[in-house]
């Protein structure tokens, strides 16, 4: 069994729901995992303390974070983490960070470590839209994802980690004028199932 951390975010930017949390206390039993969950405050610096406590917590082999992108039509499997916070929009303590790196000193960027292009085609093949994403953002997910990647490369070699973003839910935007693109909940649901099942099963070679 493989050791499994998969997080969520709480709710931002005026929203009473974040799909992602729905999504992850829908995951149930993964074959082959042992999965633990934890769900982030939108709050620069205090997300990662979550997170980080979450990881010293579980010893997880494998880190998946979640988050929600409104405004994105399909499930997206990040590629990089970028080392800059760079909102525009205030986190749920009213921090809006600007052109500022997150760890000084850091490398610009980190790949993530988990199959995305496998897990894009697991998608396609489970119906789901999907897409591999260039970019977090500047904003908490990407703050969380990039903090997570130089925890892993240096001080925890060996364990995988990346971060997944979802669309709003069907459900969340039901209602809304201007036809706003989402997926059902169900979907995002299995959808974090396929990721989580690809990701036990395919590696990606560490980069050169
Ligand atoms: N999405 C935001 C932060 C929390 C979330 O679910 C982001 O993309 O940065």
């Amino acid at each position: 069994m493989t050791r499994v951390l998969v997080t969520a975010f709480e709710p931002f930017g005026g929203e009473t729901v974040n799909p992602s949390a729905q999504a992850v206390a829908g995951l149930g039993v993964v074959e082959g995992a042992t999965v633990t969950t934890a769900v982030l405050p939108v709050v620069y610096g205090r997300a990662w303390e979550v997170l980080l406590d979450a990881v010293r917590t579980h010893d997880p082999e494998l880190v998946i974070c979640v988050g929600q992108a409104g405004g994105r039509a399909g499930v997206t499997p990040e590629r990089v983490a970028v080392n800059l916070d760079h909102a525009r929009a205030d986190d749920n303590a009213g921090q809006r960070p600007t052109e500022a790196p997150i760890v000084e000193d850091g490398p610009v960027g980190y790949f993530s470590t988990l199959p995305v292009g496998a897990i894009v085609a697991a998608l396609d093949a489970a119906g789901i839209t999907a897409a591999a994403s260039s970019t977090a953002g500047h904003f908490v997910c990407n703050h969380v994802f990039y903090r997570l990647m130089h925890l892993l490369a240096t001080e925890r070699p060996g364990v995988r980690g990346g971060f997944v973003h979802v669309p709003w839910s069907a459900e969340q935007v039901a209602g809304r004028g201007g036809d706003p693109v989402s997926l059902p909940l169900d979907s995002i649901v299995e959808a974090l199932r396929v990721v989580v099942r690809t990701s036990l099963v395919e590696r990606v070679p560490p980069p050169p």
